[in-house]
């Protein structure tokens, strides 16, 4: 473990083009439950039956429920280490960060340029897209009534976040993609098997960066990876930029 620590923080040190992508377990330190950890399972659901538009159409008031259950949680919660390692590089080195989590704690951890691939827990848009797709904020805890309605239309308003069978943003599948021409390409508490996400350590790689891994357990792009670190990303992080 030392070895590949030292390894990585060397070819961090040297690089001058770093991207992150994050996923759940980045968060989990600071009390947000991952997706497919245990702690994931809200009732009797997982998480792959309520992330989706078929799910909401069914049902707005259960999915509408488990979103007010999360943002509940998430409000309490704070920044950790792993954020704070990864905000102060992307200030102080510009690394860019790609993050699939809608809890904004790396905004909060002041992480620059940010590209948030699957939304935000705090924004929320008109499910009929009354004035287009533009999310506004909202970040009440509790909210005031469930299922949320659109303040414009009056119809049903959803979480701003990316669904199963959604399209990403344009805009952010550009940035990420662009970020992948890189020297240094971590990928960090992500289970590694939700797409597009899930393919960006593949294409870092095609071009040529250093990939690494940091996770508590092997994923499917362990064996992708130059070097996989198995361990938590808010002591390996801290880790790493010690050796600077
Ligand atoms: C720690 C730790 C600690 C814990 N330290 N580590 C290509 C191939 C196959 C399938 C597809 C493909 N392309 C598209 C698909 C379909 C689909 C997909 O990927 N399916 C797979 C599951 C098979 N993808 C999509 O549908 C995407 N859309 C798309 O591609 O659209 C195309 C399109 C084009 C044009 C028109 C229409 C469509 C959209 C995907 C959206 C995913 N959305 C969610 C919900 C977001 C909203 C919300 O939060 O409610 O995003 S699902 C959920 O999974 C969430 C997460 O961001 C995402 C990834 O999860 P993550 O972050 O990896 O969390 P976990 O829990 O899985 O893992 C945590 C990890 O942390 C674990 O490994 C732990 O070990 C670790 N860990 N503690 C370090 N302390």
């Amino acid at each position: 473990m030392d070895e590949a620590i030292a390894t990585v923080s060397a070819r961090l040190r040297n690089a001058s083009r770093i991207t992150i992508l994050t996923g759940a377990g980045v968060s989990a330190a600071s009390g947000v439950p991952t997706f497919r950890g245990a702690d994931g399972l809200w009732r009797e659901y997982r998480p792959e039956e309520l992330a989706t538009p078929e799910a909401f159409v069914r049902d707005p008031q259960l999915v509408w429920e488990w979103y007010a259950w999360r943002r509940e949680k998430i409000a309490g919660c704070q920044p950790n280490a792993a954020h704070d390692v990864i905000a102060a590089w992307s200030r102080e080195r510009g690394a860019r960060v790609l993050t699939q989590n809608v809890d904004d704690l790396h905004l909060r951890a002041g992480t620059e340029g940010l590209v948030r691939m699957h939304g935000s827990i705090w924004e929320i848009s008109c499910w009929n897209e009354c004035r287009g797709l533009a999310p506004w904020r909202d970040a009440r805890v509790p909210l005031p009534e469930l299922p949320v309605r659109c303040p414009h239309c009056h119809g049903l308003a959803r979480p701003a976040v990316v669904w199963f069978g959604e399209a990403l943003r344009d805009e952010d599948v550009l940035a990420a993609v662009e970020a992948t021409a890189c020297d240094v390409f971590l990928t960090v508490g992500t289970s590694a098997v939700v797409y597009p996400a899930a393919g960006l350590v593949q294409r870092a790689k095609a071009q040529g960066a250093f990939t690494a891994e940091i996770n508590l357990e092997p994923t499917p792009a362990s064996s992708a990876v130059d070097v996989a670190i198995h361990g938590p990303a808010e002591d390996i992080l801290p880790a790493l930029g010690g050796r600077w």
